[in-house]
Protein backbone atom coordinates (compact mmCIF):
# COMPACT_ATOMS: atom_id res chain seq x y z
CA UNK A 1 0.00 0.00 0.00
CA UNK A 2 1.23 3.24 -0.87
CA UNK A 3 1.36 6.39 1.20
CA UNK A 4 -0.30 9.60 0.07
CA UNK A 5 1.69 12.27 1.71
CA UNK A 6 5.19 12.97 0.18
CA UNK A 7 7.82 13.69 2.97
CA UNK A 8 6.51 11.48 5.27
CA UNK A 9 8.32 8.47 7.31
CA UNK A 10 7.84 5.88 9.16
CA UNK A 11 9.68 2.65 10.01
CA UNK A 12 10.99 1.92 12.84
CA UNK A 13 9.41 1.49 16.56
CA UNK A 14 11.47 3.76 18.35
CA UNK A 15 9.93 6.67 20.64
CA UNK A 16 10.82 9.60 22.67
CA UNK A 17 11.23 13.29 21.53
CA UNK A 18 14.42 13.73 19.38
CA UNK A 19 16.68 16.02 20.78
CA UNK A 20 17.36 19.17 18.18
CA UNK A 21 15.30 22.17 18.62
CA UNK A 22 12.62 21.94 15.62
CA UNK A 23 11.85 25.19 13.41
CA UNK A 24 9.25 27.23 14.55
CA UNK A 25 5.33 26.50 13.43
CA UNK A 26 6.03 22.90 13.86
CA UNK A 27 2.68 21.61 14.87
CA UNK A 28 2.39 17.90 16.63
CA UNK A 29 0.21 15.93 19.04
CA UNK A 30 -2.31 13.29 19.51
CA UNK A 31 -5.59 12.73 17.29
CA UNK A 32 -8.24 10.12 18.00
CA UNK A 33 -9.93 8.30 15.42
CA UNK A 34 -13.44 7.70 16.87
CA UNK A 35 -16.49 6.54 15.02
CA UNK A 36 -19.05 3.23 14.58
CA UNK A 37 -17.75 -0.35 13.61
CA UNK A 38 -16.60 -0.67 10.42
CA UNK A 39 -16.39 3.32 9.43
CA UNK A 40 -12.81 3.29 8.04
CA UNK A 41 -11.13 3.61 11.15
CA UNK A 42 -7.94 1.42 11.02
CA UNK A 43 -7.88 1.81 7.09
CA UNK A 44 -7.77 5.71 7.31
CA UNK A 45 -4.56 4.97 9.87
CA UNK A 46 -2.68 2.29 7.97
CA UNK A 47 -3.41 5.03 4.59
CA UNK A 48 -1.88 7.88 5.99
CA UNK A 49 0.92 5.57 7.58
CA UNK A 50 1.97 3.83 4.15
CA UNK A 51 1.84 0.56 6.10
CA UNK A 52 -0.98 -2.00 7.62
CA UNK A 53 -0.36 -1.26 11.23
CA UNK A 54 -3.69 -2.46 12.32
CA UNK A 55 -5.91 -4.79 11.00
CA UNK A 56 -8.77 -4.42 8.44
CA UNK A 57 -11.75 -6.68 7.56
CA UNK A 58 -15.31 -6.68 6.26
CA UNK A 59 -16.48 -7.15 9.93
CA UNK A 60 -17.54 -4.79 12.54
CA UNK A 61 -15.84 -4.31 15.89
CA UNK A 62 -11.92 -6.00 14.34
CA UNK A 63 -10.05 -3.49 16.22
CA UNK A 64 -10.05 -4.60 20.13
CA UNK A 65 -7.13 -2.60 21.30
CA UNK A 66 -5.80 1.20 20.87
CA UNK A 67 -3.57 1.56 18.20
CA UNK A 68 -0.89 4.02 17.69
CA UNK A 69 0.18 5.27 14.65
CA UNK A 70 2.86 8.07 14.24
CA UNK A 71 3.07 10.27 10.88
CA UNK A 72 6.06 12.34 10.40
CA UNK A 73 6.67 15.32 7.99
CA UNK A 74 8.89 17.86 8.24
CA UNK A 75 6.15 20.65 9.26
CA UNK A 76 4.09 18.21 11.55
CA UNK A 77 4.21 15.20 13.67
CA UNK A 78 0.34 13.65 14.21
CA UNK A 79 0.37 10.60 16.53
CA UNK A 80 -2.73 8.78 15.69
CA UNK A 81 -5.25 6.35 17.77
CA UNK A 82 -6.76 3.94 16.06
CA UNK A 83 -9.80 2.59 18.26
CA UNK A 84 -12.67 0.22 18.60
CA UNK A 85 -15.81 1.56 17.26
CA UNK A 86 -18.52 3.12 18.98
CA UNK A 87 -21.07 0.58 19.36
CA UNK A 88 -23.81 -0.39 22.50
CA UNK A 89 -23.46 -4.01 23.80
CA UNK A 90 -23.74 -5.80 27.29
CA UNK A 91 -20.53 -8.21 26.65
CA UNK A 92 -17.20 -7.64 28.99
CA UNK A 93 -14.65 -7.64 25.97
CA UNK A 94 -17.27 -5.20 23.86
CA UNK A 95 -17.65 -3.02 27.01
CA UNK A 96 -14.60 -2.84 27.06
CA UNK A 97 -13.31 -1.82 23.51
CA UNK A 98 -15.80 1.03 23.62
CA UNK A 99 -14.27 2.34 27.33
CA UNK A 100 -10.50 2.09 25.57
CA UNK A 101 -12.52 4.35 22.34
CA UNK A 102 -13.15 6.60 25.33
CA UNK A 103 -9.75 7.15 26.95
CA UNK A 104 -8.09 7.51 23.61
CA UNK A 105 -10.39 10.24 23.43
CA UNK A 106 -9.52 12.23 26.77
CA UNK A 107 -5.96 11.56 26.16
CA UNK A 108 -6.10 13.34 22.65
CA UNK A 109 -5.65 17.03 21.09
CA UNK A 110 -8.51 16.52 18.66
CA UNK A 111 -11.03 14.42 17.98
CA UNK A 112 -11.33 12.93 14.56
CA UNK A 113 -14.72 11.88 14.03
CA UNK A 114 -14.59 9.23 10.74
CA UNK A 115 -18.59 8.92 9.60
CA UNK A 116 -19.36 5.83 7.69
CA UNK A 117 -20.12 7.33 3.88
CA UNK A 118 -22.08 4.10 3.25
CA UNK A 119 -24.13 3.04 6.08
CA UNK A 120 -25.17 5.29 9.46
CA UNK A 121 -27.35 2.95 11.89
CA UNK A 122 -27.88 3.43 15.76
CA UNK A 123 -23.78 3.09 16.10
CA UNK A 124 -23.26 6.23 13.97
CA UNK A 125 -25.68 8.26 16.68
CA UNK A 126 -23.78 6.67 19.48
CA UNK A 127 -20.75 7.87 18.19
CA UNK A 128 -22.36 11.64 17.42
CA UNK A 129 -23.30 11.09 21.20
CA UNK A 130 -20.27 10.19 22.41
CA UNK A 131 -18.22 13.02 19.86
CA UNK A 132 -20.78 15.87 21.58
CA UNK A 133 -20.26 14.76 24.68
CA UNK A 134 -16.80 15.61 24.55
CA UNK A 135 -16.97 18.86 22.10
CA UNK A 136 -16.45 21.62 23.83
CA UNK A 137 -13.01 19.64 25.62
CA UNK A 138 -11.54 19.78 22.51
CA UNK A 139 -11.44 20.40 18.70
CA UNK A 140 -13.63 17.89 16.66
CA UNK A 141 -13.17 17.25 12.83
CA UNK A 142 -15.45 15.17 11.08
CA UNK A 143 -14.30 13.26 8.51
CA UNK A 144 -16.85 11.45 5.88
CA UNK A 145 -15.13 8.30 4.46
CA UNK A 146 -16.18 5.75 1.80
CA UNK A 147 -16.31 9.35 -0.31
CA UNK A 148 -15.33 6.93 -2.98
CA UNK A 149 -19.04 5.83 -2.71
CA UNK A 150 -20.38 8.96 -2.77
CA UNK A 151 -21.95 11.36 -5.70
CA UNK A 152 -21.27 14.87 -5.06
CA UNK A 153 -25.07 15.63 -3.87
CA UNK A 154 -25.04 13.23 -1.32
CA UNK A 155 -21.33 13.50 -0.23
CA UNK A 156 -23.41 17.78 0.15
CA UNK A 157 -25.91 16.82 1.51
CA UNK A 158 -24.36 14.61 4.61
CA UNK A 159 -22.24 17.28 5.18
CA UNK A 160 -24.79 19.65 5.91
CA UNK A 161 -25.90 16.95 8.12
CA UNK A 162 -23.10 16.64 10.48
CA UNK A 163 -22.56 20.26 10.05
CA UNK A 164 -25.92 21.05 11.55
CA UNK A 165 -25.26 18.21 14.26
CA UNK A 166 -21.80 19.35 15.49
CA UNK A 167 -20.45 22.27 14.18
CA UNK A 168 -17.38 20.60 13.72
CA UNK A 169 -13.84 22.93 12.91
CA UNK A 170 -13.35 20.83 9.84
CA UNK A 171 -15.41 19.06 7.90
CA UNK A 172 -14.59 17.04 4.55
CA UNK A 173 -14.84 14.37 2.43
CA UNK A 174 -12.37 11.29 2.48
CA UNK A 175 -11.76 8.10 1.14
CA UNK A 176 -9.68 5.92 3.10
CA UNK A 177 -9.52 3.79 0.16
CA UNK A 178 -8.15 5.94 -2.33
CA UNK A 179 -6.70 8.71 -0.51
CA UNK A 180 -8.72 11.54 -1.41
CA UNK A 181 -8.90 13.92 0.56
CA UNK A 182 -6.44 12.75 2.76
CA UNK A 183 -3.93 15.46 2.11
CA UNK A 184 -6.59 17.97 3.09
CA UNK A 185 -7.29 16.02 5.97
CA UNK A 186 -3.93 15.94 7.50
CA UNK A 187 -3.32 19.63 7.27
CA UNK A 188 -7.25 20.47 8.61
CA UNK A 189 -5.75 17.92 12.29
CA UNK A 190 -1.91 19.94 11.70
CA UNK A 191 -3.56 23.14 12.29
CA UNK A 192 -5.27 22.27 15.29
CA UNK A 193 -2.64 20.63 16.95
CA UNK A 194 -0.64 22.80 19.71
CA UNK A 195 2.67 24.15 18.43
CA UNK A 196 5.64 22.43 19.15
CA UNK A 197 8.31 19.96 18.76
CA UNK A 198 7.65 15.94 17.30
CA UNK A 199 6.70 14.30 20.12
CA UNK A 200 8.16 10.34 18.78
CA UNK A 201 11.66 10.17 16.66
CA UNK A 202 10.70 10.36 13.18
CA UNK A 203 11.13 7.01 11.71
CA UNK A 204 8.56 5.91 14.77
CA UNK A 205 5.79 4.18 13.52
CA UNK A 206 3.75 2.33 16.37
CA UNK A 207 3.70 1.51 20.19
CA UNK A 208 2.78 -2.26 19.08
CA UNK A 209 5.18 -4.58 19.73
CA UNK A 210 6.08 -6.97 16.86
CA UNK A 211 4.82 -9.49 18.76
CA UNK A 212 1.14 -7.70 19.13
CA UNK A 213 1.46 -7.16 15.40
CA UNK A 214 2.35 -11.36 14.95
CA UNK A 215 -1.15 -11.97 16.88
CA UNK A 216 -3.41 -9.26 15.07
CA UNK A 217 -2.40 -10.94 11.91
CA UNK A 218 -3.40 -14.10 13.14
CA UNK A 219 -6.67 -12.88 13.80
CA UNK A 220 -7.02 -10.79 11.30
CA UNK A 221 -6.99 -14.11 8.97
CA UNK A 222 -9.73 -15.47 11.84
CA UNK A 223 -12.00 -12.63 10.72
CA UNK A 224 -11.36 -13.07 7.15
CA UNK A 225 -11.88 -16.86 6.60
CA UNK A 226 -14.44 -17.80 9.21
CA UNK A 227 -17.95 -16.77 9.56
CA UNK A 228 -20.89 -15.81 12.23
CA UNK A 229 -19.76 -15.71 16.30
CA UNK A 230 -16.16 -17.59 15.05
CA UNK A 231 -14.24 -14.44 15.03
CA UNK A 232 -15.57 -12.76 17.88
CA UNK A 233 -15.52 -15.62 19.73
CA UNK A 234 -11.53 -15.70 18.75
CA UNK A 235 -8.12 -14.39 20.96
CA UNK A 236 -4.94 -14.85 19.76
CA UNK A 237 -1.64 -14.93 21.96
CA UNK A 238 1.77 -15.34 20.79
CA UNK A 239 3.62 -17.85 22.79
CA UNK A 240 7.04 -17.71 21.23
CA UNK A 241 8.57 -14.69 19.24
CA UNK A 242 12.34 -15.59 17.77
CA UNK A 243 13.87 -13.24 15.67
CA UNK A 244 16.29 -13.73 12.88
CA UNK A 245 19.92 -14.38 15.09
CA UNK A 246 22.68 -11.38 13.36
CA UNK A 247 24.82 -13.94 11.43
CA UNK A 248 21.91 -16.30 9.64
CA UNK A 249 22.20 -16.31 6.45
CA UNK A 250 18.79 -17.18 5.40
CA UNK A 251 17.10 -14.33 7.91
CA UNK A 252 13.60 -15.54 9.33
CA UNK A 253 11.27 -15.04 12.32
CA UNK A 254 9.95 -17.52 14.42
CA UNK A 255 6.33 -17.20 15.69
CA UNK A 256 4.00 -19.55 17.14
CA UNK A 257 0.71 -18.75 18.21
CA UNK A 258 -2.13 -19.83 20.10
CA UNK A 259 -5.95 -19.11 18.98
CA UNK A 260 -8.33 -19.42 21.82
CA UNK A 261 -11.56 -20.31 21.24
CA UNK A 262 -14.51 -20.14 23.78
CA UNK A 263 -16.06 -23.62 22.80
CA UNK A 264 -15.17 -27.38 21.35
CA UNK A 265 -17.89 -26.69 18.71
CA UNK A 266 -15.54 -23.46 17.47
CA UNK A 267 -12.04 -25.57 17.66
CA UNK A 268 -13.66 -27.63 15.32
CA UNK A 269 -14.56 -25.63 12.63
CA UNK A 270 -10.98 -23.27 13.58
CA UNK A 271 -9.00 -26.37 12.75
CA UNK A 272 -11.21 -27.84 10.21
CA UNK A 273 -11.19 -30.64 7.98
CA UNK A 274 -7.86 -32.32 8.41
CA UNK A 275 -6.28 -29.19 9.62
CA UNK A 276 -7.15 -27.45 6.25
CA UNK A 277 -9.26 -24.25 8.13
CA UNK A 278 -5.79 -23.92 10.51
CA UNK A 279 -3.44 -24.31 7.27
CA UNK A 280 -5.66 -21.97 5.51
CA UNK A 281 -5.55 -19.20 8.72
CA UNK A 282 -1.63 -19.55 8.95
CA UNK A 283 -0.81 -19.19 5.44
CA UNK A 284 -2.54 -15.62 5.03
CA UNK A 285 -1.65 -14.60 8.69
CA UNK A 286 2.11 -15.73 7.27
CA UNK A 287 2.06 -13.84 4.03
CA UNK A 288 0.54 -10.79 5.92
CA UNK A 289 3.54 -10.83 8.14
CA UNK A 290 6.22 -11.68 5.58
CA UNK A 291 5.11 -8.27 3.77
CA UNK A 292 4.95 -6.58 7.14
CA UNK A 293 8.63 -7.63 8.44
CA UNK A 294 10.13 -8.30 4.94
CA UNK A 295 11.75 -11.31 5.55
CA UNK A 296 10.35 -14.80 5.99
CA UNK A 297 8.23 -16.12 8.93
CA UNK A 298 7.93 -20.17 9.99
CA UNK A 299 4.84 -19.64 11.46
CA UNK A 300 3.39 -22.40 14.02
CA UNK A 301 -0.22 -22.26 15.40
CA UNK A 302 -2.04 -23.79 17.76
CA UNK A 303 -6.19 -24.05 18.69
CA UNK A 304 -7.10 -23.93 22.33
CA UNK A 305 -10.12 -23.89 24.27
CA UNK A 306 -10.61 -21.08 26.92
CA UNK A 307 -14.09 -21.68 27.91
CA UNK A 308 -16.12 -18.27 27.70
CA UNK A 309 -12.94 -16.30 27.66
CA UNK A 310 -14.61 -13.33 26.23
CA UNK A 311 -16.95 -12.57 29.30
CA UNK A 312 -13.96 -13.64 31.60
CA UNK A 313 -12.47 -10.35 33.02
CA UNK A 314 -9.24 -12.71 33.92
CA UNK A 315 -9.09 -13.90 30.59
CA UNK A 316 -9.22 -10.44 29.05
CA UNK A 317 -6.54 -9.40 31.27
CA UNK A 318 -4.51 -12.15 30.08
CA UNK A 319 -5.25 -11.78 26.87
CA UNK A 320 -4.15 -7.82 27.09
CA UNK A 321 -7.85 -6.49 26.39
CA UNK A 322 -8.24 -5.21 29.65
CA UNK A 323 -5.31 -3.50 32.53
CA UNK A 324 -5.60 -5.74 35.53
CA UNK A 325 -4.16 -4.61 38.85
CA UNK A 326 -0.76 -5.66 37.93
CA UNK A 327 -0.38 -4.16 34.06
CA UNK A 328 0.24 -0.73 32.63
CA UNK A 329 -2.22 1.12 30.68
CA UNK A 330 -1.77 0.90 27.00
N1 LIG B 1 -15.14 1.85 -0.52
C1 LIG B 1 -14.44 2.10 0.58
N2 LIG B 1 -14.30 1.15 1.53
C2 LIG B 1 -13.57 1.43 2.64
C3 LIG B 1 -12.95 2.71 2.81
N3 LIG B 1 -12.31 2.71 4.00
C4 LIG B 1 -12.50 1.47 4.55
N4 LIG B 1 -13.27 0.71 3.72
C5 LIG B 1 -13.69 -0.70 4.00
O1 LIG B 1 -14.55 -0.70 5.13
C6 LIG B 1 -14.35 -1.90 5.91
C7 LIG B 1 -14.03 -1.56 7.35
O2 LIG B 1 -12.75 -0.96 7.41
P1 LIG B 1 -11.93 -0.87 8.78
O3 LIG B 1 -10.76 0.00 8.52
O4 LIG B 1 -11.67 -2.23 9.36
O5 LIG B 1 -13.00 -0.10 9.69
P2 LIG B 1 -12.95 0.21 11.25
O6 LIG B 1 -13.81 -0.82 11.90
O7 LIG B 1 -13.55 1.58 11.39
O8 LIG B 1 -11.52 0.16 11.69
C8 LIG B 1 -13.23 -2.69 5.21
O9 LIG B 1 -13.83 -3.65 4.38
C9 LIG B 1 -12.54 -1.60 4.37
O10 LIG B 1 -11.91 -2.14 3.24
C10 LIG B 1 -13.11 3.70 1.77
O11 LIG B 1 -12.64 4.83 1.82
N5 LIG B 1 -13.87 3.33 0.69
MG1 LIG C 1 -10.64 -0.97 13.14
Amino acid sequence: MASQEDGTSGGGLGTGAGGETPQSGHRSGFVAIIGAPNAGKSSLMNRFLGQKVAIVTKKPQTTRHRILGVLTWPSGQIAFCDTPGIHDSPKALNREMVSRALSALSDSDVCLWLVDGASRGPDHRRALEMVMARRDRMPLVAAINKADLLDPPALAELSGQIAGQASPDGLLGVSAMTGQGLRRLRRTLAALLPEGPPLFEEDALTDQSLRTIAAEHVREAVFELTRQEIPYSTAVTVDEFLEPGPGEARPLFRISATIHVERDSQKRVMVGRNGSMLRDVGRRARLGLEAFLGTPVFLSLFVRITKDWSGDARALEEFGYRDGPGRPGR
